[in-house]
């Protein structure tokens, strides 16, 4: 049965678009018919890979939990049911992942109408992030796009010039009287509510919340409106900021199949970020395509970037997108979050 077949004999490039068993043949050397944890990390070594085909570097501690993870009976061996299970679940996703791109409020008032983001601390232009995503959607072939709209009515609970609709509360540091744009207020409700306050933007049907001109917009594309509640504000695409109602993003991209989000849009450290790091919540392997976004604030921004990376998502170039699309290039952080969510749907 065991081919013997050793990786460094072909190069270190294991094919793994053949079959499981095929697969635990190919790793497993001392022929038991189970891999112990120096073949599961030779296995390991030739799944992660960029695209030229040098492995990634994978830290100990991470290759030692992702094997426990697969060695569900802790007997020091990924068995051929367990191993069964590894390649279903985790293998089978990391090389050939079904891949969605977001694109985040790519909308005329944060490009150039009234929250023009060229007017915020960090003095980015909106506008370069539309030939960036625009090569993107025309060379990488993505299994489903969606553009989010941050969509406001009149009355918007965000809006500067609607400070005088609500209470502020007696504990918020800063008064209605002195509120100046960009500043974060508590207004009173059911639960005190921190707000930032920004320029009227965005109101629903008009022309500031269009998505900006030279955006393509690709057939068979999803859309998804958010902050259309008067009351609650929403920078994810999946959530506002209560977490109280969801936008169907994740209902939608679940029915797609879809394992991998890349976000991408305007304005980084606001939407962009607090979409990336709900698809992490929600489970999805999360890619920030670092190019193909604008921002307010510089340091915000690296914030935003460090937290996606604490959490097991990626920050990439859009050079590097078709390249993971295909499962060419495959990146060992998001193969261990997608082993800490199977061990998470599997102990709940
Ligand atoms: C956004 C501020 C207010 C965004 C939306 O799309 O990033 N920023 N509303
Ligand atoms: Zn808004």
């Amino acid at each position: 049965m065991c081919s013997r077949k050793s990786i460094e004999s072909s190069s270190g490039v294991f094919d793994f678009h053949q079959d499981m068993d095929a697969c635990l043949a190919a790793f497993d050397r001392n022929c038991d018919g189970q891999l112990d944890y120096p073949e599961f990390k030779e296995l390991t070594k030739a799944l992660f890979r960029d695209s030229s085909g040098n492995s990634y570097e994978v830290e100990e501690t991470i290759s030692q939990n992702t094997f426990d993870i697969f060695d569900k009976n802790s007997d020091g061996q990924i068995d051929r049911e367990e191993f069964s299970f590894c390649w279903h679940k985790w293998i089978k996703t990391i090389v050939k992942p079904m891949s969605a791109l977001l694109i985040i409020d790519v909308q005329n008032d944060f490009i150039c109408g009234t929250l023009d983001i060229r007017n915020c601390s960090a003095k980015q232009n909106g506008e370069d992030v539309i030939g960036p995503i625009n090569d993107l959607l025309e060379t990488v072939d993505f299994d489903a796009v969606f553009y989010s709209y941050d969509w406001h009515p009149e009355d918007h609970v965000s809006f500067i010039d609607n400070i005088h609709l609500r209470k502020v509360h007696e504990s918020s540091p800063i008064k209605a009287e002195e509120a100046k744009v960009f500043d974060t207020v508590i207004f009173d409700g059911e639960r005190p509510m921190s707000q930032r306050l920004w320029p009227r933007h965005c109101v629903q049907n008009t022309w500031g919340s269009e998505l900006y001109k030279d955006l393509k917009v690709v057939k068979d594309a999803q859309k998804i409106y958010k902050g259309t509640n008067p009351e609650i504000d929403s920078y994810s695409a999946f959530w506002d900021n209560s977490k109280l109602t969801d936008t169907k993003m994740e209902s939608q991209l679940k029915r797609r199949n879809i394992t991998d989000v890349y976000v991408c849009g305007i304005a980084y450290d606001v939407c962009v970020g607090a979409t990336a790091l709900d698809a992490i919540q929600s489970g999805f392997r999360t890619i920030l395509v670092d190019d193909c976004c604008r921002g307010v604030d510089v340091s915000d921004i690296e914030r935003t970037k460090d937290n996606v990376v604490e959490n097991y998502g990626v920050v990439v170039s859009s050079c590097q997108v078709a390249d993971m699309v295909k499962g060419l290039d495959r990146r060992p952080e998001l193969g261990y979050k997608l082993a800490l969510n199977l061990k998470k749907s599997s102990t709940s």
